[in-house]
């Protein structure tokens, strides 16, 4: 079996004249009728696109099994949500838009992606605030998600979602809402491509505290903002104030992310990644955030976002006609033979994890 580069998967299909974005090629479109939890539509809906925006209907429920969630008493639904992507995202200037509560991106199998608050701050002074992975982690599932109410979405890494690959530059496996990629943990050691592929490192850290009285940025408490002592009941970690940005620590900046070459980008983006530590386990702040690069697109958050009327003139993104030659013909079986062994998504038509024979069983049925 073929397996390609990511790399060498992007030249060939720049080869082939490839006129649909990055953004709009890298979604878990669903052509299979695939449900997930509850026997609920699954993945993503729709892709369509123009000059100025990638638009992604979806559920927020992934077609992998998902569940239990001790101690929750939420319930997936499919959520019919609108997002769009902007094609032209520019790093904020002057200060940056915290990520607030509910949606700030979308993982590329239409699942939202949180950030890492779980909403709930300490006496509710609204100064110390509750980490989700430390405080609700053990309510997640094996995939690292659960249901806020209805809707299904992760903190930290979609565990589920992909393979991690840590001799390849991981895939995009979603989108800031500020129009930002998110990878992966693994990209190159180098900004401009150089070095090999290497773990993609946050330059956060627990603080060296043992009683909670003052702010990362060194701002003095009055008592009546304190956070509980360091305990066991409350170990470091606990709050997202327990956590100090260190400027070169890592590879990342204080948003979690750093302008490099990406296969996709070989311009050079701004890019958050996913951030593990040595043994893989999640570390804060784990995807974006605590603040967006970029300039934040409020039609997708908050309350009554992700409702995006989509332009009528938008181009409907087909993942079956691989060659947008505008017809399922030969071409894309040719274009598939080319993704032939590569994870997808692209050209992994029946959601299997690879692009494989049933694929081009599926696209004979679309010819
Ligand atoms: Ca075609
Ligand atoms: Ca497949």
């Amino acid at each position: 079996m073929i397996r390609l580069a990511t790399n060498t998967l992007v030249l060939v299909l720049t080869a082939l004249a490839w006129s649909a974005p990055p953004q709009a090629q890298c979604w878990f479109v669903n052509i299979t009728g695939r449900t997930g939890y509850g026997g609920q539509e699954a993945d993503v809906q729709a892709v369509k696109y123009d000059a100025s925006h990638v638009y992604v209907q979806c559920s927020s429920v992934p077609s992998y099994p998902i569940g239990p969630w001790p101690g929750n008493p939420g319930s997936p639904t499919d959520g019919n949500w609108s997002f769009r992507i902007t094609r032209q995202p520019q790093p904020k200037t002057g200060t940056r838009t915290a990520t607030g509560l509910g949606q700030i991106g979308v993982w590329t199998n239409g699942v939202c992606i949180f950030n890492a608050s779980d909403a709930r701050s300490y006496n509710n002074r609204n100064v110390w605030h509750q980490n989700a992975i430390v405080v609700e982690g053990p309510g997640f599932d094996s995939c690292g998600g659960h249901p806020a109410m209805t809707q299904y979405h992760n903190h930290q890494n979609a565990a589920c979602m992909y393979d991690l690959t840590p001799a390849e530059h991981s895939p995009i496996v979603g989108f800031g809402f500020d129009g930002f990629p998110v990878y992966g943990p693994f990209g190159h050691a180098n900004i401009d491509g150089t070095g090999g592929i290497r773990r993609i490192k946050s330059s956060y850290r627990l603080r060296s505290i043992t009683q909670r009285t003052m702010l990362p940025n060194g701002t003095v408490l009055t008592s009546a903002n304190y956070g509980p002592a360091v305990s066991a009941t409350y170990p470091l970690g606990y709050y997202i104030e327990d956590y100090e940005y260190v400027a070169g620590l890592g590879d990342l900046n204080d948003s979690n992310a750093r302008f490099c070459v990406t296969p996709e980008f070989p311009e050079g983006t701004w890019a958050y990644f996913v951030t593990t530590d040595d043994s893989g386990s999640p570390a804060y702040p784990y995807l974006l955030g605590p603040t967006y690069m970029g300039t934040l697109d409020t039609a997708n958050t908050g309350p009554g976002g992700g409702r995006v009327t989509v332009p009528t003139a938008a181009v409907a993104f087909d993942p079956v006609d691989l060659d947008e030659s505008g017809v399922v013909d030969a071409g894309d079986i040719g274009g598939l033979l080319i993704l032939f062994g590569s994870r997808g998504p692209l050209g992994d038509l029946d959601g299997s994890g690879s692009v494989d024979a049933g694929d081009i069983g599926t696209m004979l049925l679309h010819f």
